[in-house]
Parts: structure tokens; C-alpha cells; sequence
């Protein structure tokens, strides 16, 4: 089983590149932000919650989001591996995710980091915005907040998955294309 946990800053691509690596792979995508996204489009009450963090550039609390991820593996049992997409954003995520698969017996394969600079990041989700109707996309100001939680709660992830010899650095600056070969051929050689 191969599980992929695929991460990065906001806007470093990992939406986007999670596409490529399930056409590759044929993998599950679990995306946290496009679950709750549907939370928030469907008015459920989970939605209306994580909708006050998601417009300020929060991340929205730990518990709400394992038991999301929880009850996607439940409903996928037979599944040939999975691409985490935004999650884990917290060490506590990351714990909660390794108890849930030791479960399962299917340990985290890898941890793809896409490593992009902060400039390229604004202006991508400043693009997006335009189009995208995301309120997290269209100020600056929450942009920037959204950057400084990931440098203070997400990136010590980087020093627990190296820990564990799962992390894996790669380039996220270039074209979509010549990004999602460097991961196809960095998952390759896993
Ligand atoms: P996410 O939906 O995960 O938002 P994201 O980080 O902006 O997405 P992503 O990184 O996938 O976007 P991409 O670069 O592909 O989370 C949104 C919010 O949900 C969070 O702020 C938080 O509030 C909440 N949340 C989610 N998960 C959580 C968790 N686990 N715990 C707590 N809260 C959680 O795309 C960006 C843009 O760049 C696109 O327009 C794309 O086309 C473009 N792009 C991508 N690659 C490019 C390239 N190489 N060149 C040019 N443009 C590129």
C-alpha cells in the first residue's frame, strides 16, 4: 500500500499536483480543505464551524479534522493507498494519522514536500482568487496569515516525517508538468 502525504505551503501545488500522482498511482485523494469546502457549500453545521476559521486564514481544530479523515479510511477499506492533501497541518494531526493507519497495518509511505518561495505563493492564490470565489484567496492580509501558521504549526511536520526518514524535499517552482515529474519519478524511487 502506498500512502502519500502531500505538503507544502498554501499554494505550493499540492491540489494540483495530487491529480497527477492519482492518474499515476491510483490512489484515493483525501483533501481536508475540499472536504470541508463541501461541508461549507452543503450548510452543514461542521461547515458553518470551519467556515469562521477557513475566511480568516485558521486552521480550523484538530478533532474536526481527524474524525474527517477517520471516517473517509473507514469507507475505503479495500483501497490500494491513499494522497493526504492538506493533512497533517499540525503535529497533533500527524499522531492521530499514524495511530489510525497503524490500525490498518499501512504506515505513511512517504512525505512529499514541495518547497516553493513565499512571493510565487502569494501571487498564485492572488491569481486563484480572482476566479476561485474563496474568500482565503482573495485578501492579502489572510494570505499572509495563512503562510505564518503554516512556518508555526505545519512546518515542524518537516523535522517529525525526517524523523521518521519519510520526508522528501522537491522542487516546486517551474511549470505544472516538469513539478508533477519530479514527484512521479520521487514517488517511483521510494
Ligand atoms: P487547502 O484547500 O488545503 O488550501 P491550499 O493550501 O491553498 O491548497 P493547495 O496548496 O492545494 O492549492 P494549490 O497550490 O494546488 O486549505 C484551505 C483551508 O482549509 C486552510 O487554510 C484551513 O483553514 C483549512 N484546512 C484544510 N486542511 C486542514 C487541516 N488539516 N487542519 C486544519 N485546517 C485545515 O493551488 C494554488 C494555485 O496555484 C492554483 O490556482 C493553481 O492552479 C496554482 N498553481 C499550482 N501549481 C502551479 C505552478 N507550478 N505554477 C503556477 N501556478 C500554479
Amino acid at each position: 500500500m502506498l500512502n502519500l502525504v502531500l505538503f507544502g505551503p498554501p499554494g505550493a501545488g499540492k491540489g494540483t499536483q495530487a491529480e497527477f500522482l492519482i492518474e499515476n498511482f491510483d490512489l484515493i485523494h483525501l483533501s481536508t480543505g475540499d472536504l470541508l469546502r463541501s461541508e461549507i457549500a452543503a450548510q452543514t453545521e461542521l461547515g458553518i464551524q470551519a467556515k469562521s476559521f477557513m475566511d480568516k486564514g485558521e486552521l480550523v481544530p484538530d478533532e474536526v479534522v481527524i474524525k474527517m479523515i477517520e471516517s473517509k479510511l473507514a469507507a475505503n477499506k479495500t483501497a490500494k493507498g491513499f494522497i493526504f492533501d492538506g493533512f497533517p497541518r499540525t503535529v497533533a494531526q500527524a499522531k492521530a494519522l499514524d495511530s489510525l493507519l497503524d490500525n490498518n497495518a499501512t504506515p505513511v509511505s512517504a512525505m512529499m514536500c514541495l518547497e516553493v518561495e513565499k512571493a510565487e505563493l502569494i501571487n498564485r492564490l492572488l491569481n486563484r482568487g480572482k476566479t476561485s470565489g474563496r474568500p482565503d484567496d482573495a485578501n492579502e492580509a489572510v494570505i499572509e496569515n495563512r503562510i505564518n501558521i503554516y512556518n508555526v504549526k505545519t512546518m515542524p511536520l518537516i523535522n517529525y516525517y525526517e524523523g521518521k526518514g519519510k520526508y522528501r524535499p522537491i522542487k516546486g517552482m517551474g511549470t505544472i508538468e516538469e513539478i508533477a515529474l519530479r514527484l512521479k519519478s520521487a514517488v517511483e524511487n521510494l
